[in-house]
This record gives structure tokens, C-alpha cells and sequence, in this order.
């Protein structure tokens, strides 16, 4: 198996540390989007849980949000889960706030906790994969490790 990166590390020693016995695969392919990562590991879309960064516009805070990568997130859904005003996350936001890239961000392994919300449409699967803090590595877990990893909200968030 390849080495993995600082990133890729970090995720690993988070997985851990939480007592999840998934391992950090680094594929010969990309994984930057969902549709990438689902052909490189060889799953559906809809099992690639994406990492998403937006924007409490009021109290300027991070929202994590777990999606299915087969779903667009609404945002105006989440704003009201939230009971803020929803704005985009620049790239710079979602790095200073995971201490991942984009296209490699993990759910876990951040330097604080964030808000979290989990897709609920990411339960319907026995097994998904999230990036792993690199645009070419993922882990494998099931969808109750997620909430319990994350401690994330689950919720209807299309
Ligand atoms: N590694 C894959 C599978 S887990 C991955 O990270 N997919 S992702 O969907 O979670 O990450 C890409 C997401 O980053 C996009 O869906 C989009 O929400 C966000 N993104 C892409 N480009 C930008 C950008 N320039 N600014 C802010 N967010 C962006």
C-alpha cells in the first residue's frame, strides 16, 4: 500500500483514536469529486459521503454538512435546521475550519469541532466512504459510526 500524507495520516490516527477499525486507502485514481471516488473504489454515488463546508452568515461560524454524494444539499433546508442565514465557504473558510483542501476533506480529524449535519439518506447504505484529508484517499465505515465519529445531527437535508 502507498504511504499516506500528513493528511491522509492525520484521518487515520483520528479513526483510531475513536475506535474505528477502517482503514486509509490511498487509490491509484482521483477522488476529488463523488462521482471520481465512487468509480475509483467501485461503489454507487450515493455511498460517498462528501464533507461539505458552508457558512453561518450571522455568526460567521462553519457548518459541516455529510451528504450523500448522489444529493445537492438545499441550502435554504439547512438554513432553517441551522436558524441562520446560509452563505457559501470559500476555499481559505473550509481549510482554516477542517485543516483540509477541498476535495480531500474529511469529517473527521478538524481542529475544533464543527456543527454537523449527516445526509439521512447516507443510512440507507450498510457501507460508505469519506474522503480522507486527500484528493486521492477514503476510508470505509457504516452510517452509525458516522453520528457516532461526528456526533453530527441526522436530517432530512435535500
Ligand atoms: N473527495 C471527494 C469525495 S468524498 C470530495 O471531497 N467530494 S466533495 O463533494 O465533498 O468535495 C467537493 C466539494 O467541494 C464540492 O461539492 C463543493 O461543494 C466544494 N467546492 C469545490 N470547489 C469549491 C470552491 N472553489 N469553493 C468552495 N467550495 C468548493
Amino acid at each position: 500500500m502507498a504511504e499516506l500524507s500528513g493528511s491522509a495520516q492525520r484521518v487515520q490516527d483520528a479513526l483510531t483514536q475513536l475506535g474505528i477499525v477502517g482503514t486509509v486507502v490511498r487509490l491509484p485514481a482521483s477522488t476529488r469529486t463523488a462521482p471520481e471516488a465512487a468509480a475509483a473504489v467501485g461503489c454507487q454515488v450515493g455511498q460517498i459521503a462528501k464533507s461539505l463546508v458552508f457558512r453561518a452568515t450571522s455568526s460567521d461560524t462553519p457548518i459541516l454538512v455529510i451528504a450523500s454524494g448522489s444529493n445537492r444539499v438545499n441550502e435554504a433546508r439547512l438554513a432553517e435546521l441551522v436558524g441562520e442565514p446560509i452563505g457559501k465557504a470559500d476555499a481559505a473558510f473550509v481549510r482554516a475550519h477542517t485543516g483540509y483542501a477541498i476535495g480531500g476533506v474529511a469529517p473527521v480529524g478538524h481542529p475544533r469541532p464543527l456543527r454537523t449535519f449527516i445526509d439521512a439518506d447516507l443510512l440507507a447504505y450498510a457501507e460508505i466512504w469519506a474522503a480522507a484529508g486527500t484528493p486521492d484517499s477514503v476510508f470505509a465505515l457504516a452510517p452509525a459510526d458516522l453520528s457516532r465519529l461526528t456526533g453530527g445531527e441526522v436530517a432530512t437535508l435535500t
